[in-house]
């Protein structure tokens, strides 16, 4: 399989429990209201190893989640709370993209063997991105990146959130438009890019007609209607679920969790490096999926929990 995120083994064993709860995560919410939705993909645009469909009735409640995917100043709070070590650092190593790297000739570990475009480098992580040369500095409001699935449910045991079930994110990336292709409707308008993808020639050269080369800062582009900024395009995010392509042809109508149990975790709305020779996975039904301790420069979460702000009419009905 072979997409614009490198496929890693995995790296070692399951990483210490997460610190416990407290922490301070103000990411603006938005409300996706209780609905029954048509999940998957109604256009046969994805490719049959990622189980897009079949396309099937989803049940949820309401539930709020970021606004924006978690940003380089929320984790950075994070770290400096906890003294979380990511995975990147324990290991020692993350998946750059070879356009990007800032790192001596040494730190440059290897290539992954199908996507020869990720590099392992040595001393690249959510503070370094690029590798041990490069910083965050002025990118505090880019989404976080080279951050493993294990790191993310780390943040969110802190935060007092989780993440999203791989429903809840296609839910609230569709903004209440049945069926769309991307969050926005059905086509890529000319003449403006709505989203931070590639283009230029996959993987030599690239335009950024679109304004940028690697992440954006999280509020670029236009929200969807439910208020969701860049669900695709910019960072692949994690989902909660275990990754099947088989899932669909068996998900029960409320809530899906997803299978009990996989080898790798969903990866969802594509990134900056999707373009559509390549890798078309900038959609509302795209699915991808990476092993929970791998991390790579173009993937990062967001985070879900209840709705805690109540409507005052509510409250008053839920009395009656
Ligand atoms: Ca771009
Ligand atoms: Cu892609």
């Amino acid at each position: 399989m072979s997409c614009c995120h490198p496929q890693e083994p995995p790296r070692g064993p399951a990483p210490p429990p997460p610190p416990a709860g407290g922490g301070r995560h103000d990411a603006e919410q938005v409300v996706v209201p209780a609905q029954t939705f048509a999940m998957g993909d109604a256009h046969g645009d994805g490719a049959r190893p990622d189980g897009e469909g079949p396309v099937h009735d989803v049940r949820l409640e309401a539930f709020a989640i970021d606004a924006t995917a978690v940003t380089v100043r929320d984790f950075a709070r994070f770290v400096a709370e906890t003294g979380y070590r990511t995975e990147a650092e324990t290991f020692g190593y993350s998946a750059v993209f070879h356009l990007f790297l800032a790192a001596e000739d040494g730190d440059v570990l290897g290539r992954s063997p199908q996507t020869p475009w990720w590099l392992g480098v040595r001393g690249a992580d959510w503070a370094h991105p690029s590798g041990p040369l490069s910083t965050v500095d002025g990118a505090e409001d880019h989404p976080v990146v080279h951050v493993s699935w294990n790191d993310a449910a780390a943040y969110c045991a802190w935060a007092g959130r989780r993440l999203p079930t791989e429903a809840e994110w296609e839910c609230a990336a569709r903004g209440g438009l049945p069926g769309a292709r991307y969050p926005w409707g059905d086509d890529l308008p000319d003449g403006e890019w709505p989203c931070n993808i590639w283009q230029g020639e996959f993987p030599a050269r690239n335009t950024a007609a679109d304004g940028f080369a690697a992440t954006a800062p999280v509020r670029s582009y236009r929200p969807n209607a439910y208020g969701l900024w860049q669900s695709v395009g910019n960072v692949w995010e994690w989902c909660a679920d275990w990754f099947d392509p088989g899932y669909y042809a068996r998900s029960p109508l409320d809530d899906p969790r997803g299978p009990a149990e996989g080898h790798a975790r969903v990866l969802r709305g594509g990134s900056y490096l999707c373009h559509d020779s390549y890798c078309n996975r900038y959609r509302n039904s795209a699915r991808s999926s990476n092993t929970p301790d791998s991390s790579m420069g173009n993937a990062g979460f967001r985070t879900v929990g209840a709705i805690t702000v109540f409507h005052e009419d509510s409250r008053v009905n839920s009395r009656a």
